[in-house]
């Protein structure tokens, strides 16, 4: 299975964006602006603004941005809170909560200063709100159920407005009933770009959210009361091989924005480059206080932003370094076999488990075996890459830097051609004689 590839007719089309009939009308009597749907799970084009200040706009990792308009000079969108189906990955459809027919819902991008309506419809069997994580505003539109206002009832609208003060990365997610509304997949992305669009200027921006999921095999609905054992570990609501590729043209100035809405922090690691935290959830890091890195923490409800010279062309892995977020599913609860030898009590177990197959006694690399899976779920890891199995899932995809791609070009270009010589191969030369190690065999007197 590779990762979709994001075609290009998805993004001449600018995609599956379709306002619906309801929406429009209703939008129209009652002076609310339109609804966009969004229905591809693919990475759309950024969204260049088409009025309002001039900014460098973000690509959102298989998702999209809200349309807004301008009404007397403020900013309008409209987020309609509802059930979503969202595909986790190819082969595996979740039954979520989300907005505008996706979960994370869209990206919301704005200008430090801009005047900001934002109307919230709830088609949810429950109350919500959102909340605006991490802005400052009038203490009524920080969107607490019950705090500095009363839920949102299912069917009807209210309205936040603010002035988006401070530039830099934010999210928005429901504060009403949380574990069961984020548990479902309700959050979304948020970016106020600076005043001065060469503040800081990069040529590729990349924001996602991490998020996770307790969705049983075969299930479609996640397990809305765990805590801690997740079984799918997603960025905006996939999971490897279904993450799309971060393409970017080579000495590009790359920026990736990322929030954390999961349950347990999330170190995440950049193969090939170092880079420096030039953002986080407080704002920009001064130049003198930044370091370089090649893993950096996100703790549970912060954004980080992190940036690098993309001077090294390949397919460089930018992943989760817990290893069991890079899994799927099916990685739960499987005991340790390592060095067990299951000859004697496979035929044994097969008698009370039928299909048991006696695996993991040389590891657990699951490589390419084939197993019967249930409907509906992935595989334990999953996709493949140019040499055969990539064996992780979950939080894993790859930032292919290409020489010569075109400034908006981010289709995927396949798999990195490497020079002839320049991989990793085997040792055809002759091997040293076998030596004790000094001191290695010692006898008391
Ligand atoms: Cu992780």
């Amino acid at each position: 299975m590779n990762p979709p590839s994001i075609s290009r007719r998805a993004f001449l089309q600018g995609s599956a964006l379709a306002v619906t009939a309801s929406a429009a009308s209703r939008a129209g009597a009652a002076g609310l602006p339109e609804a966009p749907l969004q229905q591809s799970p693919l990475t759309q084009p950024p969204l260049s603004p088409a009025n309002g200040r001039p900014y460098q706009p973000v690509v959102t990792l298989n998702g999209w941005t809200l349309p807004w308009r301008m009404k007397n000079g403020v900013k309008e969108f409209h987020l309609v809170a509802e059930p979503v189906v969202r595909e986790i990955a190819p082969g595996m459809k979740a039954n979520l909560w989300g907005y505008n027919g996706q979960s994370p819902g869209p990206t919301i991008e704005v200008v430090e200063g801009d005047r900001v309506r934002i109307f919230v419809t709830n088609k949810l069997p429950e109350a919500t709100s959102v909340h605006w994580h991490g802005q400052r505003l009038p203490n009524g539109m920080d969107g607490v159920a019950g705090l500095t206002q009363p839920g949102i009832p299912p069917g009807q609208t209210f309205v936040y407005e603010f002035t988006a003060r401070r530039a830099g990365t934010f999210m928005y997610h429901p504060h009403a009933d949380e574990m069961v509304q984020m548990a479902m997949g309700m959050m979304g992305f948020w970016v106020t770009h600076p005043r001065d669009p060469k503040f800081m200027r990069v040529d590729r921006d990349f924001v996602f959210l991490m998020n996770a999921y307790d969705i049983e095999p075969g299930a479609a609905v996640p397990k809305v009361n765990t805590m801690l054992d997740f079984n799918l570990w997603t960025w905006n609501s996939r999971a490897f091989p279904g993450i799309d590729p971060l393409v970017v043209r080579q000495n590009d100035r790359v920026r990736i924005r990322i929030g954390n809405l999961t349950m347990t922090n999330h170190p995440i690691h950049l193969h090939g480059h170092e880079f420096n935290v030039t953002g986080t959830d407080g704002g920009w890091v001064p130049p003198a206080a930044r370091w370089p890195e090649v893993a950096a923490d996100i703790a549970v409800g912060q954004m980080r932003a992190i940036e690098f010279d993309a001077t090294e062309e390949g397919d460089w892995a930018l992943h989760c370094h817990k290893a069991h977020h890079t899994m799927n599913a099916m990685g739960h609860g499987v005991p340790t076999m390592i060095g067990v030898d299951q000859s004697a009590v496979a035929g044994k177990i097969a008698r009370l488990i039928p299909d048991y197959m006696a695996m993991g006694d040389k590891g657990g690399a699951m490589g390419d075996m084939e197993m019967p899976l249930p409907e509906n779920t992935l595989p334990m890891m999953g996709g493949r890459g140019p040499y055969g199995a990539i064996e992780m899932g979950g939080m894993f995809s790859t930032v292919k830097v290409r020489r010569n791609l075109a400034r908006d070009d981010y289709r995927d270009p396949g798999w990195y051609r490497a020079p002839a010589g320049s991989v990793a191969r085997e040792w055809r030369g002759e091997a040293p004689a076998a030596h004790a190690a000094p001191g290695g065999h010692h006898e008391h007197p």
